[in-house]
């Protein structure tokens, strides 16, 4: 009897010491339809960067002709190969460690730059054949796609148009919306517009050419906004197009939000500074989809530098009448706000973090996406929600492979800790329709290039390997049991 007892209780400490603490959430408590998936998108997972008579993308250019120097310590990382999943054999692997770890839905983008490699013009029915094998493929392995339009990844020729910048681009981008409605619109029941509107311009041409002084950093900064106005508008056109088709399925849009705290809560100029931020960061893509308008104070501070930016009320009603069927939601952290007179308009949360185990998105506060989600149901018309990206890339060694294994504890830990308090939303009555891991597998992480990983599974990047983390099992026994 001892012996038993004893060899429970050992059994019942390995399994406990083999997951994650803290609250352990439960499938039952979410909805029976609800997504549960990963998520990726082109340009960080699939490489074969000119396969197909793919066209040049932004990132193609800014990679491979700029390079990312800069960001990785001398080295020119590139996602010409990545983790190579625009190749069948690939990603029917991929598709297998999908279906074992029991998820029902696939997030990935589609390049525009694949299906017109122009950006405008001709249409390229190879990649428009491709992406038919491949949802095909996903669906007989019994997951569904969700589709993002547009994940940073614009045509360079358009680029050289003038890129976002250029008002035609709302055109351009609803000419491609409606060749992927056409070819797609009856096999894809989920598809998003646009991922974070301004997070590619902060990651990208903000970033790869730092300003030289205060004054060309606001401007820089100012300006950026007509890219994201002419975002919105050009996914409210989209919405409109998808509804006009009467396709079956829901549109929407994907925004990263972080909820805004002062950065030293004893410091008046901190505490001062985050309703700014605020408006700067969230309610800036919030306002204008959900309530017809851009949030006063940052649209002061704009104009300050940019006195161009004056979206007309008929904008802002073309946005407001096209309202997503659901609001993508990417969370990692919130921002840690400071006074600071070195940012651009005058405040930062970029790098700041207060953990000591720093998560490279900022501090890990899981209490902020339950946060959140109430805000975003009291605050701006209930809508339906899917958090479309929450993940994590910690600065300590759990990414590495020891004797075949990844033990990411501290990740397993925030998904864990992530997925109950979507749980918490779900019992105080939030409209959450779905939940993405980033990543599925580590992949080419922008700006940092290979440096720091997010996947669940890892990638050994010169030989393709895959190695599912704790994570990934941790996940698989949510999902399954
Ligand atoms: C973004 C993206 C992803 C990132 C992820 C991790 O926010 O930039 O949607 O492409 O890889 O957020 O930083």
């Amino acid at each position: 009897m001892k012996t038993i007892a004893v060899t429970i209780v050992l059994l019942g400490m390995l399994i406990v010491s083999s997951r994650a603490q803290g609250p352990q959430p439960d499938k039952a408590d979410f909805p029976d339809d609800f997504l549960w998936g990963v998520a990726s998108a082109a340009y960080q997972v699939e490489g074969a960067y000119q396969a197909d008579g793919k066209g040049e993308s932004k990132w193609d250019f800014f990679t491979n002709t700029i390079g990312v120097t800069q960001f990785t310590i001398g080295e020119k990382q590139t996602a010409n190969v990545t983790i190579n999943q625009y190749d069948r054999e690939q990603y029917l692997r991929d598709i297998q460690l999908m279906k074992e770890l029991g998820i029902n839905t696939y997030r990935f983008s589609i390049p525009w730059s694949r299906i017109i490699p122009q950006g405008v013009g001709e249409v390229n029915t190879k990649a428009i054949a491709h992406y038919h094998l491949l949802i095909q493929d996903l669906k007989e392995a019994g997951i569904e796609p969700l589709v993002t339009l547009y994940h940073f990844d614009l045509p360079l020729a358009l680029l050289q148009k003038g890129g976002w910048l250029n008002r035609e681009s709302v055109q351009w981008y609803k000419n491609y919306a409606k060749v992927i409605f056409e070819n797609f619109g009856n096999e894809v029941r989920h598809f998003i517009t646009f991922n974070e509107p301004y997070i590619e311009f902060f990651v990208a041409d903000f970033m790869m050419n730092p300003s030289q002084s205060k004054e060309s950093g606001n401007v820089r900064y100012a300006k950026e906004m007509d890219n994201v106005n002419h975002q919105l508008l050009a996914s409210a056109e989209a919405i409109k197009l998808y509804h006009e088709m009467n396709l079956k399925g829901k549109i929407g849009i994907t925004f990263n939000l972080s909820p805004c705290l002062p950065f030293d809560a004893g410091n008046p100029e901190d505490v001062e500074a985050v309703s700014l931020q605020d408006e700067l960061l969230n309610r800036i893509v919030l306002d204008p989809v959900f309530k017809g308008k851009y949030p006063k104070n940052a649209l002061a501070a704009i104009q300050k530098y940019n006195p161009g930016f004056q979206p007309s009320a008929e904008d802002l009603q073309l946005i407001l009448n096209n309202q997503p069927d659901f609001l993508g939601i990417n969370f990692y952290a919130p921002a840690q706000v400071k006074k600071d007179d070195g940012a651009p308009l005058g405040v930062s949360w970029m790098g700041n973090n207060t953990d000591a185990v720093k998560m490279a998105n900022g501090p890990v506060r899981p209490e902020e996406l339950y946060n959140l989600l109430m805000r975003i149901k009291n605050e701006y018309g209930d809508p339906e929600i899917i958090i479309t990206e929450n993940g994590a890339s910690f600065e300590n060694d759990e990414d590495k492979v020891v004797d075949g294994k990844v033990n990411d504890m501290t990740r397993t830990d925030y998904i864990q800790r992530h997925i109950a308090a979507a749980e918490k939303a779900v019992k105080d009555g939030v409209k959450l329709k779905g939940y993405f891991v980033w990543s599925g597998w580590d992949n080419f992480e922008w700006i940092f290039g290979y440096t720091i990983r997010f996947g669940l599974i890892h990638v050994n990047f010169e030989t393709q390997e895959r190695v599912p983390k704790s994570s990934y099992y941790w996940y698989q026994h949510f999902l399954n049991d």
